[in-house]
């Protein structure tokens, strides 16, 4: 028999049966607003005695009625029939892709008003916040896949603004496999989960998905991204996002501009390296959730950039791509992102089901000032959403749901269905004069302020079901992707598409694809072909390859992980590995210096507790090395006096994959003993060169100390994050 051990100072206080709080009326605008509006959806205060769903105060839900100690349990148990039926149906189907995410809510507020485009209420006023919640995501793999899979990343955004809730539904890419949603159910059968055996989880290197992809050349610049760097983020604090659509502002007289998204982190732009990934897939595979949690509970509230690129109507055929075209960017080069506000996560959900797995993200969740394009890719989006969530949420209320409820007020004639909360009164039918002509639309003439009105935009053609020829360039902004990354990218690249190619059993997929390569680049596509044991493919022939059809630049520095670095080292996690007879004092120095950057450093050794430093002082132990692993970190300090970590299998491991992925180190004193013999065992990574002469290290010989200055070329090393050339 289990025992409830109750409240921690005996007998509950019970609350008088009757006692309702009321928050009252929410806070106007900002984020208090958001938080008052979900304290009054929060029915359950968990401090009091346990009820069944009727209210009903109950003493033992650890034993069935039975007839006699050991006999029969009763049909008429109530509270079991209730406690496993409730059971039995708390899972709802996870979401078709994006099934596994991570969320948080915050707060957006514009630096400028945006007022000469749009009147959007979230972009009018200087320093107004407007409440958010942004979902990161996977997209392949189901809600229990791992992390850090190389796949493109969700960033969904929902602004709780005074005109109702706007989405911005994005990705961490700027581009997308299609061009046309009615291709959407293909393109997932094709990438997920193969339908005979379910393999494999949360990843692209199968035959199905490259068959669909060689077959379908308008995925090849996506395709270049998703083999980058980009899809195996760091985190997702440090992931750029995008709104992929060009969208429409319009501003308070009906004028229109087109209009890009870019979200860009405050932390920079970080990615793992393969390697790293796929490690920490089993050391932690909740590590992007983990460490999103993690930031906003330690205050390390993660920040973005709104960035917009602002394209005039008139422009519309200004670039040798077509702007509604979901494959293609605008790049920075042509139109600059223009930065209009921050956005900054500050609060962890309290429960994941009822907030991030109940979060109904929708593209047609427009608000006045802002709408929708032709791009067909957007144009599908907008029904498939509200669809999905019609059978994932259980029918059509769940814009009631405390997550997806608008701080507008709502006033419908929609009524009924599953699951409704609102007690409506009244009619809810218009015309009507019963109801007072109630709730009442705001006809004729110019509306007022808050009111949406659709872009007016002049149509005219047939019904036809084509392809625009505009369309039809799948190949010069890939080869501009390509042309614009610096080489170890471009090494990168190379050994994701041949690993995941490597992983393609059928030949002729191989093939196709190495072919398309060509096009983009024949070098990439014969190194391609060499490492996956294919024959060189010939040259693409010289009118079809992307290098002869500039997409408006030859080169884009924006696009290459080098430029992209953001300031200092706020939030990184420094390793320092101590031993018996550590020199205490450069421990201490080494997390003095890392915490005043705002980093974090945490001590490991061969064990928990703590160890003995040289002066004899205890040095504390944050974690005991068999119980973490260096990719969960992003840069190590050996210090003086730990030669005994030397011949620890598991120190020598940490070194040498921080080693091998490229990790900023600090080595000091004696602290070389363990670096070499790691850098031995991590042939091809420094080896036998001493630390002195390898890329990312900072070595300090005298042993006894090391000054500021060592910690200032530290403290720059951690910042560039990684030095793949090593
Ligand atoms: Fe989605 N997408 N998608 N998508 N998508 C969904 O909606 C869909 C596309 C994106 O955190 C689904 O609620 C179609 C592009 C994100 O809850 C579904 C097409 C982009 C999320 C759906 C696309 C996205 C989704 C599944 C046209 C980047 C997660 C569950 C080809 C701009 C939102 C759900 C969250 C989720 C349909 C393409 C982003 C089925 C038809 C392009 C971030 O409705």
């Amino acid at each position: 028999m289990t025992v409830n051990p109750g409240p921690p100072e005996g007998r509950p206080q019970v609350p008088p049966v009757t006692e309702t709080t009321d928050p009252g009326p929410p806070a106007p605008g900002g984020r208090d607003a958001k938080d008052a509006a979900l304290d009054a959806s929060r029915a359950v205060d968990p401090h009091g005695p346990l009820t069944t769903d009727q209210g009903v105060r109950v003493d033992d839900t650890d034993n069935s009625l039975t007839t006699g100690e050991r006999g029969p349990t009763l049909l008429e148990d109530f509270q079991l029939r209730e406690k496993l039926t409730h059971f039995d149906h708390e899972r709802i189907p996870e979401r078709v892709v994006h099934a596994r995410g991570a969320g948080a809510y915050g707060f957006f507020e514009p630096y400028e008003s945006l007022a000469e485009y749009t009147c959007a209420d979230f972009l009018q006023e200087p320093g107004h916040r407007t409440p958010v919640f942004v979902r990161f995501s996977t997209v392949q793999g189901p809600r229990g896949s791992a992390d850090t899979v190389r796949d493109v990343r969700g960033f969904a955004t929902k602004f709780y603004t005074r005109h109702g809730n706007y989405d911005l539904v994005g990705n961490n890419m700027p581009v997308f496999f299609i061009q046309d949603a009615i291709k959407f159910p293909d393109f997932v059968h094709a990438v997920k989960m193969e339908p005979h055996n379910e393999i494999p989880t949360g990843g692209s290197a199968h035959d199905t998905f490259w068959d669909f992809c060689s077959l379908q050349p308008e995925s090849t610049h996506m395709l270049m991204w998703a083999m980058s760097d980009r899809a195996i983020p760091r985190s997702y604090r440090m992931m750029q996002g995008f709104g992929v659509h060009t969208f429409r502002l319009v501003n308070a007289e009906g004028r229109g501009t087109f209009v890009k998204f870019h979200w860009k982190p405050k932390l920079g732009v970080a990615c793992q390296v393969w390697d790293e990934a796929q490690i920490t897939a089993g050391r932690d595979p909740d590590f992007h959730r983990r460490d999103l949690w993690e930031a906003i509970e330690a205050g390390d509230f993660p920040e973005w950039e709104l960035g917009v690129q602002l394209i005039p109507e008139d422009d519309e055929f200004a670039f040798p791509f077509d702007l509604l075209d979901p494959t293609k960017i605008v790049p920075e080069e042509l139109v600059p992102v223009r930065p209009v506000g921050r956005m900054v996560l500050d609060r962890n959900p309290e429960n994941f089901f009822a907030e991030t797995e109940q979060v109904a993200f929708h593209t047609a969740n427009i608000v006045p000032g802002i709408d929708f394009t032709n791009d067909p890719l957007l144009q599908g989006r907008n029904f498939s959403y509200l669809d999905t969530q019609l059978i994932r949420l259980g029918g059509p209320n769940f814009s009631q749901l405390p997550v997806n409820r608008p701080l507008a007020e709502v006033r419908t004639n929609h009524r009924d269905g599953y699951g409704q909360h609102t007690v409506h009164p009244g009619t809810s039918y218009a015309p009507n004069s019963v109801g007072g002509g109630c709730p009442f639309t705001l006809g004729g003439g110019r509306l007022p302020e808050g009111v949406f009105e659709h872009y007016q935009e002049r149509v005219d053609g047939a019904a036809i079901r084509r392809r625009s020829p505009s369309f039809a360039d799948h190949y010069s902004q890939a080869a501009l992707f390509w042309r614009s990354m610096a080489d170890w990218e471009r090494e990168h690249i190379t050994a994701a598409f041949s690993f995941e190619l490597g992983k393609v059993g059928d030949r002729a997929v191989r093939r196709r694809t190495v072919d398309n390569l060509t096009r983009v680049d024949q070098e990439l596509a014969v190194e391609v072909a060499r490492r996956i044991g294919e024959p060189a493919p010939d040259p693409a022939p010289a009118d079809s390859s992307g290098g002869a059809e500039p997409a408006g630049v030859r080169l884009s520095p924006a696009l290459s992980l080098d430029n992209l670095g953001g300031d200092g080292i706020g939030t990184r996690k420094v390793a320092v590995l101590v031993a018996d007879g550590a020199d205490g004092d450069q421990v201490r120095a080494a997390q003095d210096r890392m915490r005043a950057e705002g980093a974090t450093a945490e001590t490991l050794a061969a064990h928990g507790g703590s160890v003995s430093g040289r002066a004899g002082q205890d040095v504390a132990v944050d974690r005991a090395l068999p119980t973490t692993a260096s990719v969960l970190y992003d840069a190590v300090v050996v210090p003086d006096g730990t030669d005994a970590l030397a011949a620890d299998p598991d120190a020598l491991r940490f070194v040498a994959e921080a080693l091998r992925h490229g990790k900023p180190l600090a080595v000091l004193g004696s602290g070389t003993a363990l670096f070499e013999a790691a850098a031995a065992a991590a042939a091809g990574a420094g080896s036998g060169d001493g630390p002195g002469r390898v890329a990312g290290v900072a070595v300090s010989g005298g042993g006894q100390d090391a000054d500021a200055a060592f910690w200032d070329g530290f403290v720059a090393l951690v910042g560039r994050h990684r030095f793949p050339d090593r």
